[in-house]
């Protein structure tokens, strides 16, 4: 249950950065500018200023005030902001946090990795588990699945390996797509425009470390490969592979006795995997051209496959034992897909189906962002980094659409008590965290497509939200901050259930405030709540307080690039 009450004063609890803005937002009725007092760790003041009062915010429901201590900027741990007789939680103003902070949230898919023993010496002895779904008692395995009783596909699937969805044991195409494109990118606009030295080999405690790969491409890859192995016969791809029925918490992968079965083939699924494994080719052509080129079929085959079935809509009741993942628009994967291939093939049949595409040029980007069933503005992001075919003129549309989306996030953030780049029509989704995020890298985009530093500012205050100035106090990342969340939904972290099983490992997303209140515990806390308050830190509470791989993408691929920008 709602353990802690909020403090009245809310900062970012891992840290600010020596040059950035630092911004922090107290919450009282008082409507006079109140006198705030920046101490550091010995508890001596170091600076000292006026609070901008604000007025009522919508999102939160709070009476707020801006909280701006940007010009101090002495290194240091422990400082504290205080107004009156409130204190914040504890911060640094640094660094190192962030820098740790790129390859802790990476780590979050080595820990969920499927078909494979999670080693001690990788993760800790807490957090070590045998392989889950391989076949071994009580598992049913994923080495010979049959599709779901009733669909009658006429084959089985060894699908072992790729990543668990989130506190589940299922495994999604529509989402491993968006999470393994998004882990590939990461890597790909480091390559392109930023530092891909600090993502060499060697970087990641997994087991493919030292074998002269980057090992964030070996982590995306485990990903891509399962990917491929969901593909059928006739070239569409299944849509997801999971338990007959739900189970209950806490169960580690390698306890789950259900049967597992495919879903029937989606467009949208055989189109995710097009594009991821289009994308994949062009990474891998020279460091493992086999891997590569069978890749490259694999897409060429689903893009084929999918405009030969274009209206093959997962079924948006399959609900049993695993998420439904349905997206009954499939245009914005199409456009992606036809991207991608594009991008790596240079083809004019795929280019002709980019520029005819309803989402060209960043259409379909917008203020609510993307995610994993709105992946068009995937597609414009590889456009506008990656050197292609086209006009100078149409990535400089893209580009601009980029900046455009993100002017809006600033001026939206500018009037927000808690500023978080996101504007739903209504409400708070499920995982709006992730959305957050996503929409903190358009603000990242926006920076590298123009330099302009206000971009990049935006970036860390979204940063700020997510690790703790928010109106509930938490840090949405596990492991970071005084107040990180610790009860998120998943099978094995689970112990707030079972005393013996670990807290999350740091580095995982919490999906974050949900005004639809869509699970029981949600449902009887947070009755009437705002936006940014509809959140509770219980496990059971899955519509708000779940993990993902594909939160956790888009969280990788933001703190890559803040860590790359901190230069101190
Ligand atoms: O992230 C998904 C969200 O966009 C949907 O609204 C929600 C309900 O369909 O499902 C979420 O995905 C969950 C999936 O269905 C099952 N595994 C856990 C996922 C995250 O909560």
């Amino acid at each position: 249950d709602p353990a802690v009450p909020a403090k009245k004063v809310n900062v970012d609890q891992v840290g600010y950065v020596p040059g950035l803005p630092k911004q922090a937002t107290l919450t009282t009725d008082a409507t006079a500018a109140q006198t705030w007092v920046l101490k550091n760790s010995g508890g001596t003041t170091v600076a000292t200023g006026q609070t901008t009062p604000k007025g009522l915010d919508a999102d939160s429901g709070d009476r707020t005030h801006l909280i701006d201590f940007s010009s101090y900027d002495t290194v240091g741990t422990g400082y504290t902001l205080t107004v009156g007789t409130e204190t914040s939680f504890p911060f640094d103003i640094g660094t190192d946090q962030v820098k740790k902070l790129r390859y802790d949230s990476l780590a979050y898919f080595y820990h969920n990795r499927s078909g494979i023993e999670i080693e001690a010496q990788y993760v800790g002895d807490e957090y070590a588990r045998p392989a889950g779904h391989l076949n071994v008692a009580p598992n049913k395995g994923d080495d010979a699945v049959p599709c779901l009783t009733g669909l009658d596909c006429g084959y089985t699937l060894d699908v072992r390996g790729g990543w668990y969805d989130a506190g589940d044991h299922g495994k999604y195409v529509v989402n491993g797509g968006i999470s393994a494109w998004q882990v590939l990118n990461t890597y790909e606009r480091a390559k392109l425009i930023g530092d891909a030295a600090a993502l060499g080999d060697g970087k990641l405690r997994i087991p493919e470390s030292a074998n002269g790969v980057p090992d964030i491409l070996d982590e995306a890859r485990w990903e891509v490969e399962f990917l491929l192995k969901m593909q059928a016969p006739d070239g569409m791809v299944h849509h997801k592979i999971h338990d007959v029925n739900w189970t209950g918490l806490p169960l580690l992968p390698h306890q789950d006795p259900q049967a597992r079965r495919l879903s029937a083939t989606s467009t949208a699924a055989t189109l995710n995997t097009a594009a991821v494994a289009a994308q994949a080719a062009r990474i891998w052509k020279t460091i493992d051209p086999a891997f590569s080129a069978k890749a490259q079929a694999a897409a060429v085959r689903a893009y084929a496959a999918a405009k030969a079935n274009p209206a093959k809509i997962a079924d948006p009741n399959d609900g049993t034992g695993g998420g439904a993942y349905s997206d009954p628009d499939v245009t914005d994967e199409f456009y992606w897909a036809a991207v991608e291939l594009f991008t790596t093939t240079g083809e004019a049949s795929y280019r002709a189906d980019v520029t005819s595409s309803a989402h060209f040029k960043g259409a379909s980007l917008n203020n609510r962002g993307f995610d994993w069933g709105a992946t068009g503005p995937l597609g414009d992001i590889t456009l506008a980094l990656v050197p292609n075919g086209l006009p100078a003129a149409d990535v400089a549309a893209i580009k601009a659409k980029f900046v455009s989306v993100a002017d809006g996030h600033l001026s939206q953030m500018a009037a927000q008590g808690y500023p978080a780049p996101y504007r739903p029509t209504e409400g708070y989704d499920w995982g709006s965290n992730g959305l957050v995020t996503n929409n903190i890298s358009v603000l990242a985009l926006a920076h590298d497509f123009t330099g302009a530093a206000k971009y990049r500012e935006g970036v860390f205050q979204g940063l700020h939200y997510l690790l703790g100035r928010n109106p509930l106090s938490y840090s949405y990342v596990t492991g970071y901050g005084e107040q990180a969340v610790r009860n998120v939904h998943h099978r094995h972290w689970a112990n707030q259930l079972d005393p013996t099983l670990p807290i999350a490992p740091p580095g995982a997303l919490s999906g974050g405030p949900n005004s639809a209140l869509q699970d029981p515990i949600a449902a009887r806390l947070l009755q009437g709540c705002k936006p940014q308050k509809c959140f509770v830190d219980h496990i059971e509470a899955y519509s708000v307080n779940e993990v993902t791989v594909n939160w956790n993408s888009a969280f990788a691929w933001v703190a890559n690039w803040a860590a790359e920008k901190v230069t101190t």
